[in-house]
């Protein structure tokens, strides 16, 4: 299954640039049933592309993440300075969107004619610390925990998702392993990424995932040594893995002991932690929508302020590797807390169709929108910019996360102008220096070589799409504009994308400077072993290149350097930011269908709900 966000944006104002920065349906395959929307990818690559990714697609599978919160304060810290040139109000935009469901569609005319949001009152109180970081305290580094924080809140409940098989009497659970181990039932090692080997919970035999059923020895329930020996330096496998076939015949999942109680929490007395559900929330607008998801803006009843629900149907969840990818995006939200340039979560929860992440709200709007008003920025800007999101990118890096959606909806803009990714639903983690994966997947303008090659890949696709970006931000115009194209039915398809960005030399506009053509090539270079940040120094190649020399690094971490732009927000719930093409579409959730719910195993979703301790006491405090 493929999957994707096909949200086009167009604004009428700047049609040719909105053609070219667009192509932004981020799309993920698993498995080999594969399709782009409505075409079968058969039909839509040549013949090279489809195999390579029907390989990569059938290698492994995904994981995702997702959304955080953010907040509002107007802070008087008398930084920032309106920068903005064009005062128009938004134009009216196209989507494309790909439902998650029929029954959330809306059609094409009326997305034509979405119009801008008009401007709403935030009825928040909020403090100071919190406009920067997810919880009141500000942590000692970026990502460290703060005073209080309880981080194992993050990990209860994902456990608990797991699926368990049984099988002569072990019971097998698909599990990462970090070490190098070796198949009990056929002796190979347990190559690759992600959850490739299974392991038994009660004798600790590992066997590869498509072994498993195959496993002989019955299951002794004592502890054998696991063959599982230290990784070496040479530990990383060239050959490629053999597909696993998944049937789920004889799969039982099996009820999983309960979690270990939750530690006590330092700000709450023990049972008192509340659980929100969907009518503690006015549900205001919908302001996204990706393959999987339908993002709104919520009022949280109590306090009135505002925060960002990221909304999915259960029932485009309920596989194996799906579920994963909504604890991976759980797992990322841990890893993003704390961090200025990454937004946090503030809860969870769940309907019997439906699960729910409340994120913090990033009132700015997102770098899309900015750049359909400003065509494209001065490099000063887009230094700034670009400055941001890699040390965000480096933060996630660093934690074996590989973000792969980086593009222009996913970077927000705070109330002063600092950036924040959202949207860690692409996510990859789990991965170390070295280490690759090899699903297909992204957003097509955006995409690396490698990945449509169908090679193995690491770190270095999200600085491919860090070059994209930079590109569009000082261009105005992606480096794979197919703007002169859209005339050619051939040529306007995304197998011709792929192969524009397979074999296109990119050309730097000559008005550029000679450091930022520079960083250009240097981020769009389509080897990876070549690319600026993926070669021996990695990110100190970056933060030392001529292009970013006059960054410093570290005030810019402590957001103590003056964005360049603030984005102009009249009133508390001022939606001039947002790009206006949701407007008109109805915010209600369609109600649950008895028929849908009854095929959801809501026993996968046990132990979703979540409410991040911090913040909720300090909504008891306003
Ligand atoms: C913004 N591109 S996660 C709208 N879309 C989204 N906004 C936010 N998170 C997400 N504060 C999305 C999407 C996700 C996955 C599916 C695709 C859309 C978000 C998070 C926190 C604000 C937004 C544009 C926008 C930015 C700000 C306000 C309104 C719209």
């Amino acid at each position: 299954m493929i999957v994707m966000s096909n949200m086009f944006r167009g604004n009428p104002l700047h049609t040719d640039l909105q053609k070219s920065l667009n192509t932004k349906n981020s799309l993920r395959i698993d498995r080999s049933d594969v399709t782009i929307g409505d075409k079968r990818l058969s039909s839509s690559l040549d013949n090279v592309i489809r195999d390579k990714v029907i390989r990569s697609a059938k290698g492994l599978l995904e994981t995702n993440l997702d959304d955080l919160f953010s907040d509002e304060e107007p802070k008087n810290l008398g930084v920032s300075e309106p920068t903005l040139r064009d005062g128009s109000k938004c134009g009216s935009l196209t989507s494309d969107a790909s439902c998650d469901t029929d029954s959330d569609c809306i059609d094409d005319a009326s997305r034509e004619q979405r119009k801008c949001m008009g401007a709403r009152r935030f009825g928040h109180i909020l403090r100071r610390v919190l406009s920067r970081n997810v919880f009141p305290n500000v942590p000692a580094a970026p990502g460290m925990p703060c005073a209080g924080e309880d981080r194992s809140i993050y990990r209860r409940g994902a456990r608990r998702w797991r699926k368990l098989y049984r099988v002569n009497g072990h019971i097998f659970q698909a599990k990462r392993f970090n070490r190098r181990a070796f198949c009990a039932f056929c002796q190979d090692r347990i190559w690759g990424l992600g959850r490739q080997g299974f392991k038994c919970i009660q004798c600790k035999l590992l066997v590869h995932k498509k072994c498993h059923k195959l496993v002989q020895r019955p299951c002794s329930s004592e502890h054998v040594d696991p063959i599982e020996v230290k990784d070496d330096a040479n530990g990383e496998g060239t050959l490629g893995r053999a597909a696993s076939v998944r049937s789920r015949a004889e799969e039982l999942p099996l009820p999983e002991t309960p979690p270990a109680p939750a530690p006590p929490s330092h700000d709450l007395e023990p049972g008192s932690q509340r659980q929100y559900s969907l009518e503690d929330f006015e549900l205001i607008r919908v302001i996204g929508r990706g393959s999987y998801a339908k993002v709104l803006m919520v009022e949280l009843k109590r306090t009135r302020r505002v925060y960002a629900m990221k909304v999915i149907k259960k029932a485009l969840v309920t596989d194996d590797e799906d579920i994963d990818w909504v604890q991976t995006e759980k797992h990322v939200f841990e890893t993003a807390s704390n961090h200025p340039f990454l937004v946090g979560l503030h809860s969870c929860f769940q309907t019997p169709s439906r699960l729910f992440f409340v994120i913090e709200f990033v009132r700015g709007g997102d770098l899309m929108f900015h750049m359909q008003r400003q065509r494209r920025l001065p490099e000063e800007h887009a230094r700034f910019y670009a400055a941001e999101i890699s040390l965000a990118l480096h933060f996630l890096h660093e934690r074996g996360v590989i973000y792969r959606d980086l593009k222009l909806d996913n970077v927000l803009l705070d109330h002063e102008g600092h950036i924040k990714l959202t949207d860690y639903g692409m996510c990859k983690e789990g991965v170390r220096p070295g280490d690759t994966t090899s699903t297909f997947c992204g957003t097509p303008n955006y995409i690396a070589p490698e990945i449509l090659r169908g090679e193995e890949y690491g770190f270095s696709v999200d600085w491919w799409a860090l070059g994209v970006l930079t590109y569009e931000m000082l261009a105005g115009r992606s480096p794979f504009d197919l703007a002169h194209a859209a005339d050619s039915p051939d040529q306007n398809t995304e197998d011709y994308l792929f192969q524009v960005i397979l074999e296109k030399t990119i050309r730097i506009p000559r008005s550029l400077s000679v450091k930022a053509a520079s960083v250009l090539k240097g981020f769009l270079n389509k080897n990876p072993a070549e690319r600026l940040g993926c070669c021996d120094n990695g990110f100190l190649d970056i933060v030392n290149h001529p292009f970013f020399k006059s960054i410093e690094w570290e005030m810019l971490e402590q957001k103590q350097v003056v964005p360049p732009f603030k984005p102009r927000l009249e009133g508390e719930r001022d939606l001039a930011n947002f790009p206006p093409e949701f407007t008109e579409e109805p915010v209600h959730l369609t109600p649950d269908l008895d028929t849908v719910i009854a095929d959801i195993d809501q026993s996968e979703f046990e132990g979703f709900e979540y409410v991040n301790p911090l913040l909720m006491s300090l909504e008891d405090c306003v």
